[in-house]
């Protein structure tokens, strides 16, 4: 699957979401993400105003916001529709299926009303996805399993990462993809297609002091097989984000192109 242009995979995906996804790349020719870990709601705004016309996802951590309101779902989806971007909040669930859904629709925040993309540890077991999709898939909502983490000395690896495949396997209808590392490798390869979306892309550091590692953007994209690379600081945090997303938009890009004609 790696070799074909996202547009020719989007026939693969049961999901809605992905497919819109896969055609919004090659329609906007991005494959970038940007990480937005910003804490006031007008940094955040402005960012995916700013951004939005390079991107194809906006990443949020909604609860990092000190000035929270519910006038910034709002503003980000008219952003979204302006600027052709989904909206993805990396929420990291990982408790009990009961749980989880209580999570994604109420509270301060209520995701699943506004976040097309959300994400969740497979480690309570197949009941956290099953929880979610409850909510998410009556909203035509997709979720991604973190497979794979880009920390030093994660635990998220080998049989736990193939076991999270066979678990994203099960649950097509709602589950599209990955946050991971590396395309996995497949049971039955000519059947299932999923989506990697990969964190820990900079290409200018090599990690931060916190356990961060990065790499580059053909590291992930043209080495590693995968589809779309997410990149916080090293974009937000230039002297010109603009600039930089459009470096960055750039390099994924032709790392895709690379990919889809080496085959
Ligand atoms: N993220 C990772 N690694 C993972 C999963 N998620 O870094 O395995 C998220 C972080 C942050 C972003 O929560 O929002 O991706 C990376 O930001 P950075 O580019 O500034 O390091």
């Amino acid at each position: 699957f790696a070799s074909q242009t996202y547009t020719a995979r989007a026939a693969g995906f049961a999901n809605d979401l992905a497919v819109q996804l896969l055609k919004l790349m090659d329609r906007k020719k991005t494959n970038l993400s940007i990480a937005a870990d910003v804490t006031s709601k007008a940094e955040l705004l402005q960012l995916a105003d700013l951004l939005g016309p390079y991107i194809c996802v906006f990443k949020t951590h909604i609860d990092i916001l000190d000035d929270y309101d519910s006038s910034v779902p709002e503003a980000l989806t008219a952003l979204a529709e302006k600027h052709d971007f989904l909206i993805f909040e990396d929420r990291k669930f990982a408790d009990i299926g009961s749980t989880v859904k209580a999570q994604y629709q109420s509270g301060v925040y209520k995701i699943a009303s506004w976040a097309h993309i959300t994400n969740a540890h497979p480690i309570p077991g197949e009941g956290i996805v099953h929880g979610l999709k409850e909510v998410g898939l009556p909203l035509k909502r997709g979720l991604l399993l973190l497979a794979e983490m880009s920390s030093k000395g994660t635990l998220a690896q080998g049989k736990y990462s193939m076991d999270t495949l066979a678990m994203a396997a099960r649950n097509r209808d709602f589950v599209f993809g990955f946050i991971g590392q590396r395309r996995l490798p497949l049971d039955e390869p000519e059947k299932e297609d999923f989506l990697y979306l990969t964190p820990g892309v900079s290409m200018a550091q090599s990690g931060d002091s916190l356990g961060q590692q990065y790499r580059s953007p053909e590291q992930v994209v043209l080495e590693s097989g995968c589809d779309v690379i997410i990149v916080g600081r090293a974009i937000y945090g230039a002297a010109d984000p603009v600039a930089e997303a459009k470096k960055y938009q750039e390099a994924g890009w032709n790392a895709y192109l690379q990919r889809t004609r080496r085959a």
